[in-house]
């Protein structure tokens, strides 16, 4: 059986993230991975935190720390967040670790063998008022493509397209705003793109048929403006070093590689200090190397696909061994808040810790993949959110769950009653629903999330309805056997919403399993419903003990709402629902 490699953008370590770094990348492929592994499949689900490069350098002395010192803290502050909000990850490890010191080098010595590494003299951005060489990043200025006045010298955010600090109109220091920058020579080593290309080109022309178009397309835009060879050493103290057996004046100066460079082998240096830390784990080799039988979806934000399906596989090919190149590339456009882009430094948007320290994670792992950015641009606003979570979750799911549940707590006591077999009605629910599974399974199966979780939503209104129409609390009445059988088939829906939510809230929904007493062991066990499983509606047996939770999701008032809005500021905006 197929065995799924799930790979995250890799989180940058100079901050705490906000929710659109959260749905571009982590929690989507969370879903997926739980999803996979709810129907038995073997899973790897990979990340870790991106921790070289100069932004890692300026955060750590702006916090007064070593650089070391700074991504130790910082990677246990972001993992515990991620801790927080569910994310199912194998592993999560950082990308300064010997692991990928080893790989990396090997990766270069390899690509030098090969003929697709070499040493370059360049003119390289000289800062006179900072007393230093600046990276690439930390040059500003307009974009020669289109026009944007704070491209970095890099890349343009606005447009995408990669860029080399001479490119820019206008430079200046992005630490200092000066413009009293010089070019001086200097040398690097460089990544053949140029001799690649047709390698990558014919990759993406095999593998790339069924991805998003937002991913094809950035790639083919790329593919057609023609690769250039890419400088992947910097002049910094932090970082994988350049190996001195095989460069060794380049090692003497301290070059060390450019981040995006290390930063996707750091994918397969998490799965080695994945294997590393249990003897008893498969060798990390058996997920990368030379495999048959493993299918890698990688997940990530808009700006990171150039680097995923250009800069990476044209190292993996350029290395000359059978590494595992990724099959599927699931991207995503912006969360954006109000309509404006998040940003730390206005203090606009939500960041992860803020989040969860308002609400727990359900209630926004639910709003976020509902509303995943999966084509366009979406805008988070609080009125959006609050209605959002109030219909779905506290009046849809919750309610129904309490209401069933306290009822029948009422009037037959915390045990399941008997009452008469499914009748006319039950089946028919049961045949619905069995077709909404099979319609959510392959929105899941085919990554398409805010279908897969309107499905889900679909479900949870369908076991209203059915409520609604059998009315137990008028059965009761004058039949008590077919309210007991409506509330019966009602406790094996929320049982069902427990298996088939988890993917999408999993705290809730082991709070939805967990409701039913253990003189039924079988449902320990029971796992995803296939087939006509659910078409019986059957798990819960007559006699089955439960518990009534208290309310599942508390609604977000008109408060809340106002006070959040100022908090996170949203206040001088127009609200857009
Ligand atoms: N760290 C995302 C970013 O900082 C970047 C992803 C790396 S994935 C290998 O924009
Ligand atoms: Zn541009």
């Amino acid at each position: 059986m197929t065995r799924h490699l799930i790979t995250s953008a890799l989180p940058y370590i100079n901050g705490v993230k906000h929710l659109g770094n959260l749905v571009g990348s982590m929690l989507p492929a969370d879903v997926y991975a739980r999803y996979l592994r709810a129907r038995g499949h073997e899973v790897l689900f990979v990340c870790a935190t991106d921790e070289h490069g100069t932004p890692a350098e300026l955060a750590a002395a702006a916090a007064g720390l070593t650089v070391a010192e700074f991504c130790a803290q910082a990677h246990a502050t972001q993992k515990a967040i991620y801790d927080g909000f569910g994310l199912s990850f194998d592993v999560f490890g950082r990308t300064s670790s010997h692991q990928n010191i080893e790989i990396t080098q090997h990766f270069a010595r390899k690509l030098f063998e090969n003929g697709f590494v070499e040493e370059r003299p360049v003119r390289q951005v000289y800062s006179a008022t900072d007393g230093r060489f600046l990276p690439d990043r930390y040059v500003t200025g307009t974009c020669p493509h289109c026009g944007y006045e704070r491209a970095r010298g890099d890349q343009c955010e606005n447009c995408t397209r990669l860029l080399d600090p001479t490119d820019l109109v206008n430079p200046r220091s992005a630490i200092s705003g000066s413009t009293d920058l010089e070019v001086r020579e200097t040398s690097h080593l460089f990544l053949l793109q140029s001799k690649l290309q047709p390698e990558v080109e014919d990759w993406i022309d095999r593998v790339s048929g069924q991805w998003p178009h937002l991913a094809t397309s950035i790639a083919r835009k790329w593919l057609a403006e023609g690769l250039r060879d890419r400088a992947i050493t910097r002049d910094l103290d932090w970082g994988v070093p350049v190996p001195a057996d095989t460069w060794p004046d380049l090692a003497a100066a301290g070059k060390v590689f450019y981040v995006w460079f290390d930063a996707p082998i750091g994918y397969l240096a998490a799965t080695k200090e994945w294997s590393d830390a249990d003897p008893a784990r498969p060798d990390w080799k058996s997920w990368w190397y030379d495999t048959t039988d493993v299918r890698y979806t990688e997940f990530m934000g808009k700006d990171n696909v150039p680097f995923h399906t250009v800069m990476f596989p044209a190292t993996e090919l350029g290395v000359r061994e059978p590494w595992k190149m990724v099959d599927y590339i699931k991207s995503f456009s912006w969360l954006n808040y109000y309509g404006g882009k998040f940003s730390t430094s206005e203090h606009r948007g939500i960041f992860t810790d803020d989040a969860l320290e308002l609400l727990p994670a359900d209630y926004w792992r639910y709003f976020m993949i509902a509303n995943a950015p999966e084509s366009d641009d979406v805008s988070f606003s609080w009125e959006l959110f609050a209605s959002q979570t109030n219909k779905d979750l506290a009046d849809v799911l919750g309610n129904f769950v309490n209401r069933v549940l306290t009822f029948c707590a009422k009037r037959f006591g915390e045990q399941l009653p008997a009452g008469s077999a499914p009748g006319a009605a039950e089946h028919e629910l049961g045949k619905r629903l069995s077709q909404l599974l099979a319609d959510y399974e392959r929105h899941l199966d085919e990554i398409e999330l805010r279908k897969a979780t309107a499905t889900l939503r679909t479900m949870w209104s369908l076991a209203n309805e059915y409520i609604n129409d059998k009315a137990p609390w008028t059965q009761i009445k004058t039949e008590p056997d077919a309210a007991a059988l409506t509330l019966r088939t009602a406790a094996n829906l929320i049982f069902l919403f427990g298996v088939i939510s988890e993917p999408v809230i999993p705290t809730t929904a082991a709070t939805l399993r967990s409701l039913w007493h253990e003189q039924e062991p079988h449902i320990a066990g029971l796992g995803w419903p296939e087939g006509h499983d659910v078409e019986a509606l059957s798990w819960l047996q007559p006699g089955t003990g439960f518990t009534v939770p208290p309310v599942l999701f508390a609604k977000i008032t008109d408060d809340e709402v106002s006070s959040w809005r100022s908090r996170f500021g949203a206040d001088d905006r127009q609200v857009q629902l």
